[in-house]
């Protein structure tokens, strides 16, 4: 684990983001630099989050790559004793689908794998910075749910299933945190079109993937889901955005999405 700050000024605001080393994690790393934090960028491939905070000093930010895995509690507890006795954002980014299969043929370890990442990894991550969140006085908690924690659909079952883990863990906690200077808060993000995301819901069939977003005029793109997150995450102290969803214009619903017809 590297522990060595790369950075080029210290902000007083610190922020740790999961799964930063792609799409809306790195996003969200890169606009909450901007924004003066400075970001613990946390993933498991240790080139990607080194390469990242390398980025983001360059552009007269400050970062420190951390690799970890949400889904292993030792990689966790080093990820918190990195940070420290002070946090003011946890963006529990780290998350996932894998597989399409209706329930009837569900594949046991992948449905495994995404109560994993997105339900126990979240907890794990949020159990071992909240010390550190409640110390700063002015804490957030900001996880990053998804509309699929808001609806079922077809051959969606373990998505939605952990995804509607990740909302009903953001209201838990933000009861057990009623009386705590900790604001939980989630965003639900509809139709993002990422490198990854697809892909690895569709174990790597490219097709596949190019065909969900296929014809949509505008999926919304990472870095529209950062500035949301970046949004939430400045307003001041007293404000809580508990939910927001977020799609793009394009899709009304998750089955009612406008798609422009093929070309000849
Ligand atoms: C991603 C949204 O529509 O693929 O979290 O379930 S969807």
């Amino acid at each position: 684990m590297s522990d060595s700050p790369t950075s080029a000024r210290t902000p007083d605001r610190t922020a740790v983001v999961t799964g930063a080393s792609s799409g809306i994690g790195a996003a969200t790393a890169r606009m909450l630099a901007e924004a003066g934090f400075r970001v613990f960028c946390a993933a498991r491939r240790a080139d990607r989050v080194e390469a990242l905070a390398e980025e983001i000093a360059s552009a007269g930010g400050a970062a420190v790559p951390v690799p970890c895995d949400v889904t292993d509690n030792d990689s966790v507890t080093r990820l918190a004793a990195t940070v420290g006795g002070s946090l003011n954002l946890l963006v529990n980014n780290a998350g996932g689908a894998f597989g399409s299969g209706p329930v009837a043929e569900a594949d046991s370890e992948d449905w495994r794998r995404m109560f994993e990442v997105n339900v126990i990894g979240l907890m794990q991550a949020t159990r071992a910075l909240l010390p550190a969140l409640v110390a700063s006085g002015d804490g957030m908690i900001l996880n990053v749910g998804s509309t699929a924690g808001r609806i079922a659909y077809e051959g969606g079952g373990g998505y939605t299933a952990a995804k509607h883990g990740t909302q009903v863990v953001t209201e838990t906690l933000r009861l057990e945190l009623w009386d705590q200077p900790v604001r939980v808060c989630e965003i639900a993000p509809g139709m993002v079109r990422t490198d990854e995301f697809a892909l690895v819901r569709f174990g790597g069939d490219q097709e596949k993937a190019d065909a969900i977003y296929r014809g949509v005029p505008d999926p919304l793109t990472a870095e529209d889901v950062a500035d949301a997150i970046t949004w939430m995450a400045t307003r001041p102290a007293h404000v809580n955005v508990d939910e927001l969803v977020i799609r793009p214009r394009a899709q009304a619903a998750q089955h009612k999405v406008f798609r422009l017809p093929p070309s000849e």
